[in-house]
């Protein structure tokens, strides 16, 4: 049986809800609230695979252990809690070695899971388009392919449900070679996608390109719905509802379409096999001319979800693209406090509600005047140290005729004025 079939398979087994435990380690330098609010996290990311929480279990600790993750008396009394409550499956919100979840799973005797297990199994079942499907597949197999060692017979009940979706089963009947194989035929294919991929952006490479990012759950496909008019982009109140990029063109002006491009959220802790292959679904935001980093402004954690965020785009190379960042969700907001010191915080940022329609023209706005800007130009007398700077740090301007004159270099920046505005405040003049 090929692994793609057995994914299908998979999937249809466990649409019953499981029932889960959920562990988290709190190291000595780290706040219990950080680890609840991770904990929270994690259960929305269960729940949105099918997992109902029944129990929350965290250790202070100094360090890792490196056989069981947590220590070996915290071992005994998760047993004893899977034991009382019928738990299917423990989800531990750290990555755990593969000998970590040999030994946990010896002695709980369930299924362990780690975040990005987690985060791979939601993605697997999410996945629709053959591009999704392949992308999910190898970053699983990639995943997998250091733990199918594993010895599942151990376990109760039957074996299929959350981390077990995707080739999870398979490690039995297909050896390493066969997965090594099939690793490579769908780097193969992935190839092939992003190559396609490239060869429809050409295609459209005359028109001005939005690519809306940002953490998942915050509004991206509402945006895309609310400025395109339509309803067609999926939104749903779970993790990773959109996969797929979806392009919409919309024209504010006549004559001057944008091309809006939705595409798959970020979270904490994304795992790097996932990035890495979805790398061909992101280049659509690594080839847009404007990010537009949408941000849920209700949630309690959105200063950390901005920073999230700002990191997987900086392990992507999108940290010097322009980037607006669009504050979401300002309907739920039960005191005004929050949004005037995002205000404050945020000069630059708009704040609206895609759901509600609520000062999105402003948006659409922004994003015109920002793509259709015309150029601008000036000329700047800087020593070699804030050369260096300028040629760092500043996004979208070109660095022209550089000349040296009495110890300082002369030249000439092309771009947009907002641009060129935050050069000269960066450089202070
Ligand atoms: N109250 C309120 N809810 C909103 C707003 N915008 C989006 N939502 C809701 O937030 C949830 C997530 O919206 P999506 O558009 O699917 O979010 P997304 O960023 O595309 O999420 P992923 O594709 O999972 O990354 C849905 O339940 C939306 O109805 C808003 O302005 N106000
Ligand atoms: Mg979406």
């Amino acid at each position: 049986m090929n692994v793609e079939a057995i994914i299908e398979e998979h999937k249809s087994i466990s649409i019953e809800r499981e029932k889960a435990i959920l562990v988290g380690l709190i190291l000595v330098n780290e706040s219990e609230w950080i680890v609840q609010d991770h904990l929270d996290e994690l259960e929305a990311l269960a729940d949105t695979a099918g997992a109902d929480v029944v129990k929350r279990i965290t250790q202070r600790k100094m360090r890792i252990d490196a056989a069981t993750f947590v220590g070996g008396g915290k071992v005994n009394e998760i047993a004893t809690e899977c034991k009382r409550h019928d738990i299917d499956l423990v989800i531990f919100d750290d990555d755990l070695t593969p000998v970590q979840v040999r030994n946990l799973e010896k002695k709980i005797q369930v299924k362990v899971v780690d975040r990005s297990g987690l985060i791979l199994d939601i993605f697997a079942r999410r996945a629709k388009t053959r591009e999704a499907k392949v992308q999910v597949e190898l970053a699983q197999l990639e995943y997998y392919y250091p733990r199918l060692i594993r010895q599942w017979t151990h376990l109760k009940g039957s074996q299929g449900g959350i981390g077990f979706r995707g080739p999870g089963e398979t490690q039995l009947e297909v050896d390493r070679r066969a997965v090594q194989k099939r690793i490579s035929f769908l780097k193969k294919e992935l190839d092939k996608i992003s190559r396609q991929r490239s060869t429809r952006r050409a295609g459209r490479k005359d028109e001005a390109t939005v690519a809306l990012i940002g953490y998942t759950n915050v509004g991206k496909s509402t945006i895309l719905n609310t400025l395109s008019g339509k309803q067609d982009a999926f939104v749903e109140n779970r993790l990773f509802a959109t996969l797929d990029p979806k392009v919409r063109r919309f024209e504010a002006k006549p004559g001057k379409p944008i091309l809006v491009i939705d595409t798959v959220g970020f979270i904490r802790k994304l795992p790097h096999h996932l990035v890495a292959s979805f790398r061909s679904t992101l280049e659509e935001a690594e080839h847009s001319d404007l990010l537009v980093h949408v941000v849920d402004l209700s949630h309690p954690r959105f200063e950390d979800q901005i920073k999230q965020t700002r990191k997987v785009m900086e392990s992507l190379g999108l940290s010097k693209k322009p980037e607006l960042l669009v504050f979401n969700k300002i309907d739920l907001l039960s005191n005004s406090s929050i949004l005037e010191r995002a205000k404050e915080n945020y000069e630059d940022a708009l704040f609206i509600s895609a759901e509600k329609g609520h000062r999105v023209w402003e948006l659409q706005e922004k994003m015109e005047e920002l793509l259709f800007q015309p150029n601008d130009s000036m000329e700047l007398l800087v020593s070699p140290e804030q050369l260096k700077n300028l040629e760092e740090n500043t996004k979208n301007i070109s660095i022209l005729n550089k000349k040296w004159e009495e110890g300082l270099i002369r030249l000439k920046l092309v771009g947009k004025q907002n641009d060129l505005n935050n050069v000269i405040s960066g450089l202070g003049l």
